[in-house]
């Protein structure tokens, strides 16, 4: 053990070129390569040590946690890690559509490499992750990541600094998702008669879409990014059982960020497994999608964040 505890900090991140759907072989290998932001202000924060048997809190209560069982103990036939109480905080709500899984296994594998001096390099980290929650891998690097084969380890494209991007969550319900994501993906392999062409359109947009973010071209992160995020609701809605993560504020939001683009405004949409919208803005339009997101019904509430770093030990 480097230290009596060790803690790690990580933020959730957003893909603009999305995973969904994962292949037929173990690892939890994404079916599609994906590109995103990560972001800053929302931070998990997480504290392991020693202990006699694994024990999980998340925001200081006990819990159950199936998927960090089984990611321990997978994570535990490559490396020598011994049982860990482990310590888990959230200052945003975990059920909001905010990827907390993304920054949770991106904060436990980066403290868990520290206090067991595993000496994963961040690629090796990243694949940690991913093995936990595949969104997790990208949370490893701040800026902007992106998630591909054959390694499936995450990589930084760009600094959160090169392109400072202002990203503003609308928050359209705060009921727990219906079908998880991992259950919903399984929907979408098995019985979408669209998988194969998400598949194979997801990794056609990949090049695109990494070469936009390097030129900085809004207008053709905004269209791509768009597209992939529509797509993938459209494979989602076409499967048996069929999965509609949208309600009524969602559509909303989406018709009027569409309009303020068209207005001359640097904004575009993408939403996740849930209803929630965010709206990716260059920091001078800011202003303008908060309040026009404000003013749509069904909002509850407005968050606005920036891009932020990757997963890094804080204290151990
Ligand atoms: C993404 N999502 O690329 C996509 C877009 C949601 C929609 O990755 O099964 O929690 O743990 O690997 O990473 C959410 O799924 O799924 C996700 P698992 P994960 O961000």
């Amino acid at each position: 053990m480097s230290a009596h505890s060790t803690t790690a900090q990580a933020h959730p991140n957003i893909a603009l070129l999305k995973y969904w759907g994962k292949q037929d072989r173990p690892g939890n290998l994404p079916a599609t390569p994906s590109l995103s932001i990560t972001l800053d202000t929302l931070t998990t924060t997480t504290t392991v040590r020693h202990a006699r048997t694994d024990s999980i809190s998340l925001n200081g209560e006990a819990v159950e946690d199936p998927g960090i069982r089984v990611a321990l103990a997978d994570w535990r036939r490559d490396h020598e890690i011994p049982p860990l109480a482990i310590e888990t905080r959230n200052n945003f709500p975990t059920a909001a559509g905010l990827a907390s899984s993304a920054s949770g296994f991106a904060a436990l594998a980066t403290a868990i490499d520290g206090h067991c001096r595993l000496g994963l390099s961040a690629g090796g980290r990243s694949a940690l992750a991913r093995r936990g929650s595949a969104s997790a891998a990208r949370s490893i690097h701040g800026g902007f990541a992106t998630l591909c084969g054959p390694d499936w380890q995450a990589s930084q494209l760009m600094s959160a600094d090169s392109w400072p991007l202002k990203v503003v969550v609308a928050i359209t319900s705060s009921a727990p998702k219906a079908v998880s994501s991992r259950d919903g993906m399984a929907i979408s392999r098995r019985s979408s008669p669209y998988f194969d062409a998400w598949v194979s359109a997801t990794a056609g947009a990949f090049g695109s879409m990494r070469d936009a973010v390097l030129r900085r071209d809004f207008a053709r992160l905004a269209e791509l990014s768009e597209a992939s995020c529509l797509r993938m609701h459209g494979l989602m809605m076409s499967g048996d059982p069929a999965l509609l993560y949208w309600n009524a504020g969602t559509l909303s939001c989406i018709e009027a960020l569409r309009g303020l683009r068209q207005a001359g405004r640097n904004v575009f949409f993408t939403v996740d497994a849930g209803p929630q919208v965010k709206a990716v803005c260059t920091t001078p339009d800011a202003r303008a999608v908060e309040e026009l997101l404000r003013a749509q019904p069904g909002v509850q509430d407005i968050l606005t964040v920036g891009l932020g770093g990757g997963a890094v030990v804080v204290d151990g």
